[in-house]
């Protein structure tokens, strides 16, 4: 496993894990109903949560949701750019969450230090656009598009067929010249994946440790919270922060949250306790 991450203009260790703070320019996210869907808007809310403690952000501006319907490029990246523009002298990693080669290259050419592509690079000429950049890369599995994929997806083993599509696309990477330390892999919970294919992936996180590459887990306020809380999406923090916490207990190196607060603190005590722990120290 990687001691730190190549990402773009930055080398990130990963001794602790990192917290990706979700800045969504767009009008039909499922996680904030549109709250920061104006660049401005979005450009506070990546710097509050850049405030908060967020590690690098996450700008996405086409929604990925289940149903959600497809955006053009022009459109997608005319919401993105600015974003970008207005965050690169912050001095923060800035990651972009796009499957569209296009939108990667100007994202790219605007400052983007990572790309997030939940469609793991399989768009024509998606690797040509990355291979010779600095970015960092994530590659996420998910089956089917978001149109249509919880309708009734289906795995003989959803562990070894998430772990094996990660493997070839990493290998696919690798032969596009990108070299490992600018990998980052996503077993990608919620995406063509039904509660009980999201708990066997999590269950087994600890088997993607055989790819060698820093894991990067997404479940804040996913409908799999909803699903075993029963809370509506603007009342999943208590149980997105118990997930991001046991995702970095099993191993998880970079947590995509919304709530980049109540995660950092979280992770504070947990990294505090196990010092403690470790050392033998006594604290009354
Ligand atoms: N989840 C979402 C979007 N992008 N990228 C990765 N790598 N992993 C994830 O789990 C992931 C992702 C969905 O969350 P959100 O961005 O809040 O919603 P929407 O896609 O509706 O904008």
């Amino acid at each position: 496993m990687p001691d730190a991450l190549h990402c773009g203009r930055f080398t990130l260790s990963l001794q602790r894990p990192l917290v990706m703070g979700v800045v969504n320019v767009t009008p039909d996210s499922f996680s904030d109903g549109g709250l920061t869907a104006e660049s401005s808007r979005a450009i506070d809310h990546a710097l509050r949560l850049f405030g908060e403690g967020a590690d690098l952000v996450d700008i996405g501006a086409e929604s990925t949701r289940p149903g959600a319907r497809p955006v053009p490029a022009g459109v997608e990246a005319a919401r993105v750019l600015p974003v970008i523009e207005a965050l690169r002298s912050v001095g923060k990693p800035l990651s972009v969450d796009t499957a569209k080669p296009e939108v990667m290259r100007l994202a790219i050419d605007a400052g983007a230090d990572m790309i997030n592509d939940v469609n793991a690079f399989l768009a024509e000429g998606a690797f040509d656009v990355v291979g010779s950049t600095a970015v960092a890369l994530c590659i996420m599995h998910k089956k089917g598009d978001p149109a249509t994929m919880q309708a009734d997806p289906r795995y003989v083993d959803v562990v070894r067929e998430v772990h094996d599509f990660l493997a070839a696309r990493v290998l696919a990477a690798e032969h596009a010249g990108v070299a490992r330390n600018r990998i980052v892999v996503d077993p990608g919970f919620g995406f063509g994946k039904t509660l009980q294919h999201n708990l066997r992936l999590f269950a087994e996180l600890g088997a993607f440790g055989a790819l060698g590459l820093p894991l990067l887990v997404g479940m804040s306020r996913k409908s799999m919270l909803g699903a075993i809380t029963g809370r509506a999406v603007s009342e999943r923090i208590h149980a997105s922060v118990a997930a991001a916490l046991l995702a970095a207990c099993r191993g998880a190196r970079i947590l995509r949250v919304h709530d980049v607060r109540a995660t950092v603190d979280a992770l504070a005590v947990y990294t505090a306790l196990k010092e403690s722990a470790r050392q033998g120290v006594e604290d009354t």
